[in-house]
């Protein structure tokens, strides 16, 4: 006999086929269970398409199922939702085909529904539980839960760091501490993300392209601080290959012969701050706007130690190499809690969440 552990589990798993297709919406999965078999299963598979449960519905209808949805239970990852948006009410739905309970991981943290799906449904005579598998739940859209709940994208920080703590030589030239293994991991996870920051100096000093080429997958928005528009055109990050966002000050002054020599490089884009005033927060909060639901920020040094100061970011992922320099640019001091670490051939991979 199968557990309802089990049945959220399957649809945790559904949800995960949404990845990267439906952002900024959640992933969400759904089970429809009668009689310890699944008589239909569903997920979100698009942004703007229908939602899980319709899904699931249609499933168990195509199959002949449809007369056992008033005795069934639905397993759904995230509450039903009870708005008209690009779909009507899940929540409704659900009702109209008198579903006797539904199980849920995740309130939706949407002001349009937050409780008011299971509200409607339990109003309905629904038998509405919520909480199983919650861990699970919040850990698969991280994403959408930091942006409806913080209105800032969700922010993992990245750094490679010599076995004895140093991230770069003094004078500032190349290091090399991760290896190949360490880089295709490092694309895999650009093409998880929304969008890559760096700060000016690394802009100017690697001169990175910042897209996604040991792996397949979608090339992440770029974003660039260069706070008094100093950056020159020639650099990678403004080949057009793939969105740049400039991150500037509102009253910074373009530099240089050609004031306007930003304005003629394509897919560029502009995000201005107010010096001073904290500086990651309107970052972020100018982000969000834009619909970004993440942002993994590769440095440098200065950048980083920024946003562990400011506090706002979710998530370290740091790589210590093998090499030693007995001296250097001093690496950042992870303050969050270990959550695990990967051995990736010689490189160390730690990972930590904020407390
Ligand atoms: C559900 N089931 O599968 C999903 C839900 O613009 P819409 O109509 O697609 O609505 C998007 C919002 O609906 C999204 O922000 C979230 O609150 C909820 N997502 N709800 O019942 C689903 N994907
Ligand atoms: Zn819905």
């Amino acid at each position: 006999m199968e557990t309802d552990i089990q049945w959220m589990s399957r649809a945790l798993q559904l949800a995960e086929f949404g990845r990267g297709k439906v952002s900024p919406n959640p992933m969400v999965g759904c089970v429809i269970v009668d009689d310890d078999r699944i008589i239909g299963e569903g997920w979100h598979r698009a942004y703007g398409g229908p939602h899980a449960e319709v899904w699931a519905i249609l499933d168990a209808e195509q199959k002949g199922n449809g007369h056992l949805l008033s005795e069934a239970t639905a397993f759904v990852t995230l509450e039903p939702c009870s708005h008209h948006g690009k779909t009507p009410p899940c929540a409704d739905l659900l009702i109209s085909k008198k579903l006797k309970k539904v199980i849920i991981c995740n309130l939706d943290p949407n002001p349009l529904v937050s409780g008011q799906g299971i509200s409607r449904m339990m109003n309905a005579g629904i038998e509405v539980h919520t909480g199983l598998l919650e861990s699970e739940g919040l850990e698969l859209n991280k994403r959408f839960f930091t942006a409806m709940n913080l209105q800032r994208p969700y922010v993992i920080l990245k750094w490679a760091e010599t076995a004895d703590g140093f991230i770069g030589h003094s004078s500032g030239g190349p290091l090399t501490i991760s290896n190949a293994m360490s880089s295709v991991r490092v694309h895999q996870w650009r093409t998880q993300e929304d969008a890559i920051l760096v700060g000016f100096k690394t802009a100017l000093a690697d001169n990175p392209r910042l897209n996604v080429r040991h792996w397949a997958g979608t090339n992440p928005v770029r974003i660039v601080l260069d706070r008094h528009l100093q950056l020159p055109k020639q650099l990678n990050l403004f080949n057009g290959s793939q969105a740049t966002i400039v991150v500037n000050y509102l009253e910074s002054t373009p530099v240089g012969p050609d004031p306007e020599r930003y304005r003629e490089v394509p897919m560029v884009a502009y995000q201005q701050i107010d010096a001073g005033s904290d500086e990651i927060a309107q970052l972020l909060g100018g982000l969000h706007q834009r619909k970004i639901q993440s942002v993994f920020v590769e440095g440098g040094t200065a950048v980083i130690n920024a946003f562990l100061e400011s506090g706002q970011w979710d998530e370290i992922r740091r790589c210590q190499g093998t090499l030693r320099i007995g001296e250097g640019v001093i690496a950042p001091t992870p303050k969050g809690i270990l959550t695990g670490s990967e051995k990736v051939q010689n490189d160390l991979w730690t990972y930590f969440s904020r407390v």
